[in-house]
């Protein structure tokens, strides 16, 4: 039951019960008590509108101005992946290969093209230590998450730049705010519940990948659903939902949700994220998804040690410990 009509991104909703589809509100609409009754605690997403005034436009020119000859990670997904059945994949995330490159050569490879042509993605690189970090918007944001309650960060503000990059389907641990400041996102996302429907990959993979492949990654891709070899997955299409996050805006994804997000066409996109304390705890507690996250990881232990052994020994070995830092 639809308790208002979303689009007028104004009201929040007098009573909480299931909603068909995801909210949209105006921060100005919305106190704390109504975030948390109405959504932290339940698990429930919602778009946030209304966060902070971009008084500049968090374009390239912009961000190279700001980043300039700061190294940041990349991710070199390539294109073909995506043409490839994700059950022969042996890496995901920020388990694939990686280099640490100046801001202003990621311009230059997005300028040209050929971030977009080989899929290549500045993901999840901390903004702290960089002049974003003291910007207006990221101010007032802070503050105005802070107003709804949101308090307790788990992680850094992450910056997210690229173009056309796909970040397949996946959930987190922790509670996440995906903010959008630069092109528009498209989101599609699952409830928890939809687990078994969306394939991950099992936890004991990590026995023999380490944290390279990933058991909170799903192994279908929800726009090409492959009903044949996944007949599960037509019931988790009933519980998908999609919006787009546009610049201004930012999507609350409660621990466990399962979210595929997309950058719209082929310029930059950029967004941050941070990551919260699930609150209230005992949500934690019960989230199934969170356990197959931990048992993964214990599985994981020995393959990653090898690999700082290895790591130790290798003559380029700052290159490969920033590479296992990142992907812990
Ligand atoms: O923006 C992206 O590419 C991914 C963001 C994400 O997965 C998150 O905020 O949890």
């Amino acid at each position: 039951m639809t308790l208002y009509d979303p689009s007028l991104s104004a009201q929040p909703p007098e009573a909480c019960s299931a909603q068909p589809t995801i909210d949209r509100i105006s921060c100005s609409n919305l106190t704390a008590n109504q975030f948390a009754n109405c959504y932290r605690k339940l698990g429930v997403p919602v778009i946030l509108t209304d966060l902070f005034n971009l008084n500049a436009d968090w374009d390239l020119d912009y961000l190279t101005q700001q980043l300039g000859d700061r190294e940041f990670l990349l991710r070199y997904y390539g294109r073909a992946r995506y043409e490839q059945d994700k059950r022969d994949w042996t890496s995901i995330g920020s388990g694939v290969q990686t280099q640490s490159q100046p801001f202003r050569t990621y311009a230059e490879l997005i300028r040209s093209g050929e971030a977009y042509q080989q899929d290549i993605y500045l993901g999840k690189c901390s903004l702290q230590a960089t002049p974003l970090a003291e910007s207006e918007p990221i101010a007032d944001l802070t503050a105005q998450l802070a107003e709804l309650g949101l308090q307790q960060p788990a992680s850094s503000l992450n910056l997210w730049i690229g173009s056309g990059h796909t970040e397949c389907l996946h959930y987190d641990v922790m509670d996440g705010t995906l903010i959008q400041l630069h092109g528009s996102k498209q989101v599609t996302l699952f409830p928890p519940s939809q687990t078994a429907n969306l394939y991950p990959y099992p936890f004991y993979a990590h026995l023999r990948h380490g944290l390279k492949l990933r058991s909170w990654f799903s192994r279908v891709y929800p726009n090409r659903p492959d009903l044949q070899a996944f007949p599960k997955l037509r019931a988790a299409l009933k519980h998908r939902h999609d919006v787009t996050l546009n610049p201004g805006e930012a999507l609350y994804i409660p621990a466990g949700w399962w979210h595929e997000v997309t950058a719209i066409g082929e310029d930059m996109v950029c967004s941050v994220n941070r990551f919260w304390r699930v609150y209230p705890t005992w949500r934690a507690w019960f989230l199934g998804n969170r356990w197959r996250v931990y048992l993964g990881t214990v599985c994981a232990i020995p393959k990653t040690l090898l690999q700082l052994g290895l790591a130790l020994l290798s003559r380029n070995r700052q290159q490969k410990l920033k590479e296992i830092r990142q992907m812990l």
